[in-house]
């Protein structure tokens, strides 16, 4: 009879998955472990090392709990290999009735490169399950991108939306209109009142994890003190309903402003538990769906998350396969800066990038606009070096791993793949983030003024990219209208910002104060 180890990856923590379903609860082993390779291949932010390894140790807890033959492996266990391949190893060794190994593909090229070669490293057959979670394989995605002049999110959405009839009439979209994204950029008003976030206590296991991270990983980036995630299904489940309730009606209406001191808004703080499994994607947005139509969220809010999920996540990561290994070397602009020192420690004088770093490093979590129209929109106007801006994306977030991270940074907010994901540059003036935050009310810059020591950096910034990239960006039809504009401006007016532009980056490359 065969046996088979069945390695359970810390971002696949769902009993719903093949690997768990086909098991044998009388022969076969699953193995969860904690191991250094993966902890620290990037130096992880201290609170998403701490959430993963506490939701690994419940979800093992659990599977135990199904009846299932569990070898958890923590990260100070004295047996510990260090990498999944000798842990692997090593409990096939412990275990000689075990005649093969059996995972779930993994989210990340550089794994799934490595699981190749699996196979005769460890003298067993290694099977790789396709991993179901997702609505869109990435061959269905390459069967959509055939032959296209454009991949544009829009029209894969569309497609999802009919596939799986989510918030369809027939063969029309609910309302008529597929995208209601002009009814989601409203300023939150100053005396608004956001709901409290769902937060969790640490319970032993996590208070035991949160130990360790802080002796293993003291030189990572971030703050654990703060730790609020929910670790098991039920926790996620809790949060879920809490965000139907009480944050998916007024979603839409404010899903792109920024307020200073509170991070949380009325997003969904979801993608951490969809991302490891504690929630699947089709649930999520049945959830959102079925709210909609038991009239307890408009069209607005439940179309807008639905397309977050439904388009723009499985987008992004048929959109990274389809790249891969290309995406991550991709650099249009040539950009070569390096990050500045505030990117790890918050110090800035410009405020809005001080809030959104310093919620970051509090909280391993930042909202979509913050980490593309503040962070992405700096790293843009500056020239950072994309391989240090995906290196920085991926380790701040607690929901980040690389196949959801790379589309977004290089493709969204860089520009790094010359517009093979966005129509056109993710870029802003100050004026667009004094609309759609009160940031530039506590700043050390401001935003009224165009150019001098101290105006608004994003202003002159904006006209500097617009000017030194004019070759590369001219003939997009999306750009006419800035290009129209820039025509226009006085010579003394871009002068002011080219000077004022250099100076900043100047200041930026040596690393002072900015
Ligand atoms: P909500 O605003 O409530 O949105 C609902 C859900 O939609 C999210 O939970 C997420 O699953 C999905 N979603 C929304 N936007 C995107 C998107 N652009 N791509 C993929 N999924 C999306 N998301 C990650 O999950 N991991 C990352 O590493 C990540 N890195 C990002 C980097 C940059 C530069 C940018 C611009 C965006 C990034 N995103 C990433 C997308 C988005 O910012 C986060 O999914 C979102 O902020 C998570 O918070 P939330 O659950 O409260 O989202
Ligand atoms: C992110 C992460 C971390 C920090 N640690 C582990 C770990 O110790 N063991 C593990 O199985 N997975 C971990 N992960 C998640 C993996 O990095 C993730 O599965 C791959 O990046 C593929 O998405
Ligand atoms: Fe940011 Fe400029 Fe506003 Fe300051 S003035 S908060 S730098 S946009």
């Amino acid at each position: 009879m065969s046996a088979s180890l069945r390695l359970i990856l810390g971002d696949q923590l769902t009993l719903s998955l093949p690997i768990v379903e086909d098991a044998t609860k009388s022969r076969d082993i699953f193995l969860l472990a904690e191991v250094r390779e993966e902890a620290t291949y990037v130096k992880h932010h201290k609170l998403k090392i701490a959430f993963l390894f506490s939701a690994m140790r419940h979800f093992a807890e659990e599977l135990k709990d199904n009846g299932y033959q569990v070898e958890y492996c923590r990260y100070d266990d004295d047996d510990n290999q260090g990498s999944l391949l000798k842990q692997l190893k090593h409990t096939l060794e412990k275990h000689p009735s075990l005649d093969s190994v059996i995972v779930t593909e993994p989210g990340e090229y550089r794994l799934q490169q490595s699981m190749q070669q699996w196979s005769n490293q460890l003298g067993v057959p290694v099977n790789v399950l396709d991993d179901p979670r997702f609505l869109s394989s990435p061959e269905d995605f390459a069967q959509w991108a055939e032959g296209r002049k454009q991949l544009r999110m829009e029209f894969f959405y569309r497609e999802m939306r009919k596939r799986y009839r989510i918030l369809m009439d027939d063969d029309s979209p609910v309302g008529g209109k597929w995208n209601y994204d002009s009814q989601n950029r409203e300023p939150m008003p100053a005396d608004h009142q956001v709901p409290e976030p769902t937060v969790f206590e640490p319970d032993d296991i996590t208070n035991d994890v949160i130990a360790l991270v802080k002796q293993e990983f003291d030189d990572h980036f971030g703050d654990i003190d703060n730790f609020y995630f929910a670790v098991t299904r039920e926790q996620a489940l809790h949060v879920l309903n809490t965000f139907i309730e009480e944050r998916l009606p007024t979603f839409g209406k404010y899903q792109d402003a920024m307020v200073e001191g509170k991070p949380w808004l009325y997003h969904s703080h979801l993608s951490f538990y969809i991302n490891c499994g504690l929630l699947t994607p089709k649930e999520v947005i049945q959830r959102a769906e079925t709210a909609y139509y038991e009239e307890k969220a408009p069209l607005n809010s439940a179309e807008g998350f639905i397309r977050q999920i439904l388009g723009w996540r499985e987008f992004v990561r048929g959109f990274y396969w389809h790249f891969m290994p290309d995406l991550a070397k991709d650099n249009y602009f040539s950009n070569n800066r390096s990050l500045p020192s505030f990117f790890w420690d918050g110090y800035t004088n410009m405020n809005c990038m001080r809030q959104c770093i310093t919620e970051t490093k509090n909280n391993a979590y930042a909202h979509h606009i913050q980490r593309l129209m503040v962070i992405g929109n700096f790293c843009l106007l500056t020239g950072l070096n994309p391989q240090e801006v995906q290196e920085w994306y991926l380790l701040v977030y607690a929901d980040a791993y690389e196949w959801v991270e790379l589309p977004n940074v290089a493709g969204m907010i860089l520009y790094a793949d010359g517009g093979n994901l966005a129509s056109k540059p993710y870029i802003a003036s100050g004026s667009y983030i004094n609309k759609m935050s009160n940031y530039c009310k506590n700043c050390g810059y401001k935003v009224s003024k165009k150019s001098g020591d101290d105006a608004c950096p994003f202003n002159y910034l904006y006209w500097r990219f617009i000017d030194e990239h004019e070759d590369k960006l001219r003939d997009n039809h999306r750009m006419a209208m800035i290009y129209r504009t820039y025509e226009k401006m006085s010579q003394d007016k871009l002068d002011a910002a080219r000077q004022s532009a250099a100076i900043f980056l100047q200041k930026l490359s040596k690393d002072e104060e900015v």
